[in-house]
């Protein structure tokens, strides 16, 4: 598996699946989840994920992608940072990891992620990063292309730190 990282809107990757960092009612929100839902188009994908019911922190559940370029949207649900003996590396790891057995069960090949938590859930960006590379990169799974999809520059240089010390090319290709 190749893992890129890449700075920009999630929105417009052009990628069989693009993860969402939702909350566990799966009712929209802002961040991500709110960009997302506009793009994809809010009516819509509201009334998918409504249909799906609630999605359990560490668990992940696929849409369509209705108008984005990406057929699918897997909707995974990070933790709240509290003070990091909550559990949350574990959940943060599963979210991860969820969201590639459900991309397996979509048959989708490239999935891109934003970093997931580390916005209104307050995750501090280089552990959630360093989490991220490393599920990511030890979990079985068809996907053969993962974008790591940083919306600053902080974030993006956080995943090329983690890549390049995994010995993996952090550059977009
Ligand atoms: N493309 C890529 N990344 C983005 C985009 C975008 N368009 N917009 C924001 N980010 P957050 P969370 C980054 O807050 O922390 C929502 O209300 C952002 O800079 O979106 O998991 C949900 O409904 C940050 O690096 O998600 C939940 O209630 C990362 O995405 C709650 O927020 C995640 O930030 C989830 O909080």
């Amino acid at each position: 598996m190749r893992i890129e990282a890449v700075q920009g809107d999630i929105t417009a990757e052009r990628v069989d699946a693009v993860v969402n960092a939702a909350n566990e009612a799966l009712a929209g929100g802002g961040g991500v989840d709110g960009a997302i839902h506009r793009a994809a188009g809010a009516e819509e994908l509201h009334a998918a994920c409504a249909a799906l019911g609630r999605c359990p922190t560490g668990d992940a559940k696929a849409t369509p992608g209705f108008r984005l370029a990406a057929r699918w949207v897997i909707h995974a649900v990070g933790p709240r940072y509290r003070d990091g003996e909550h559990g949350e590396a574990e959940l943060l790891a599963r979210a991860y990891r969820r969201c590639l057995e459900v991309a397996d069960e979509l048959g989708a090949r490239s999935v891109a992620f934003p970093a997931i938590s580390t916005g209104i859930y307050g995750y501090p960006r280089d552990e959630a990063a360093r989490i991220a590379v490393a599920t990511i990169a030890s979990t079985p799974t068809a996907v053969e292309l993962v974008r790591l999809v940083a919306f600053d520059g902080q974030t993006l240089l956080a995943y090329e730190r983690e890549l390049s010390s995994r010995g993996n090319e952090g550059d977009e290709g």
